[in-house]
């Protein structure tokens, strides 16, 4: 295929008629395959980003490219003034899939927090007989949960905070990681605790063992409901289908979305254990696309190649070896290495001058991957990946640090 502009051209088109709220990699992608991407010079990179996790199934995955190719020629949308026959289906699976007991549908991440927020609330008032207006729900400290005003007015990052005010009430912050906080945050007017099971933006964070295991005990002995963004960590990255499996845990709120639809599609979902999500009656919340039939075939493809292509396990086995191999680099520039899963940050010396210089030359040397704040890259690769592509991401990654 002949480019009608070069690689120049398309950078200078976004930066003249976009917004600049990203500052991206300068390189052009056109063409994807499993894990490997293409830039317009026909360059192939090794995509360690999965688009914030949202292509875990890897690029263009073939048998989701058939049901979103299929349904889109039947029926892509009938608003929920109807129904179709995809959403239903598409509930049953999660549900059995997640020992969830009820589906609320969205698309984006916000959507679906926006969405607990207000359930949370309503639940509050009506089940806990809360006081009009006095809800309180409880967050942590970097945390990230998206970009809508009331989230990004509960955030503790500047960036995504500053300038956008007046914020929306009841919300209380409180360090991550620490039950002890969460005991002390509690009031009567609580009704909810939302948390990442891995503060992954804020640097692929992981709590000490046991720590959603006791905030479970605390939510229950106190009333209040667990909501657990599991929007990044869900479907497979962590190595589990869902991070709280890893201490064993079930929250009353689970939020997912990005590898929902293996990236062909925004889709998000609320999935709810207790009557939480029954308050909503009909009127009280919806979307235009939410629960589409075009999102629900793509989402139900999309998690059966997650299980039946065994990406969940092999999550977990190349994570444990990326993971092990990245902490044998010997290289004064790193500070830490941590991960669960193919979740890995590596942390450098902020004496080094940022980690942003990596992710450029390892994007010359054909890996694609972002910093997170100023000096920790995160690793993320699809879950399809081989061995032998991580040992290829191995080499860059080792040449790299060695340079200068
Ligand atoms: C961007 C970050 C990642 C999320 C969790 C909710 C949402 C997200 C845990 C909202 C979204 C995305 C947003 C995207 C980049 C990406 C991101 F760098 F911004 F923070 F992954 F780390 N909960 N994360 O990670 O979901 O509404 O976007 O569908 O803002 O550029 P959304």
């Amino acid at each position: 295929m002949t480019n009608i502009m070069n690689q120049q051209q398309y950078i200078e088109l976004e930066d003249k008629f976009g917004a600049h709220n990203y500052k991206p990699l300068d390189v052009v992608l056109n063409r994807g395959e499993g894990v490997w991407v293409w830039d317009v010079n026909g360059k192939k990179y090794l995509d360690c980003l999965s688009s914030y996790s949202a292509v875990n199934q890897g690029h263009c995955h073939p048998k989701i490219l058939r049901t979103m190719t299929e349904q889109a020629q039947k029926l892509t949308l009938t608003s929920r003034a109807f129904r179709n026959d995809q959403l239903g289906l598409f509930y049953r699976e999660l549900c059995e899939l997640t020992d969830s007991h009820k589906v609320l549908p969205m698309n984006s991440g916000a959507e679906a927090v926006e969405t607990v927020i207000k359930a949370v609330r309503k639940w509050g008032y009506q089940v806990k007989g809360i006081q009009k207006d006095r809800a309180e729900i409880i967050v942590c400290k970097n945390n990230f949960h998206g970009r809508t005003i009331t989230i990004v007015g509960f955030s503790t990052d500047k960036s995504s905070r500053e300038g956008f005010g007046p914020f929306t009430q009841g919300f209380k912050i409180i360090p991550f990681g620490s039950p002890k906080a969460l005991e002390g945050a509690i009031t009567p007017n609580t009704v909810g605790f939302l948390v990442e099971p891995i503060q992954c933006e804020a640097g692929v964070i992981i709590p000490l063992a046991g720590y959603l295991k006791e905030v479970r005990t605390i939510c229950e002995k106190r009333n209040i409901v667990l909501i657990l963004d599991e929007i990044q960590t869900g479907l497979g990255r962590t190595g589990k289908l869902l991070a709280e499996e890893h201490d064993g845990i079930e929250a009353d709120l689970t939020l997912i979305g990005k590898a929902l639809s293996g990236g062909f599609y925004p889709v998000s979902a609320v999935l709810s254990n207790s009557e939480v999500l029954g308050v909503l009656r009909p009127g009280e919340h919806g979307s235009t696309f939410g629960g589409n039939p075009l999102a629900c075939a793509v989402a139900r493809t999309a998690i059966k190649v997650l299980i039946e292509e065994k990406m969940i396990e092999n999550a977990a086995s190349m994570g444990a070896y990326f993971l092990n191999e990245l902490k044998g680099i010997k290289s004064p520039k790193i500070k830490e290495v941590r991960g669960k899963g193919l979740m890995i940050g590596v942390e450098f010396f902020s004496e080094i001058g940022g980690a942003r210089q990596y992710c450029e030359r390892l994007k010359d040397r054909g890996l694609l991957c972002k910093e997170t704040h100023d000096n920790i890259i995160r690793f993320s690769p699809p879950l399809l990946i081989k061995r032998e592509e991580i040992d290829w991401a191995l080499e860059r990654i080792e040449a790299v640090l060695n340079e200068d």
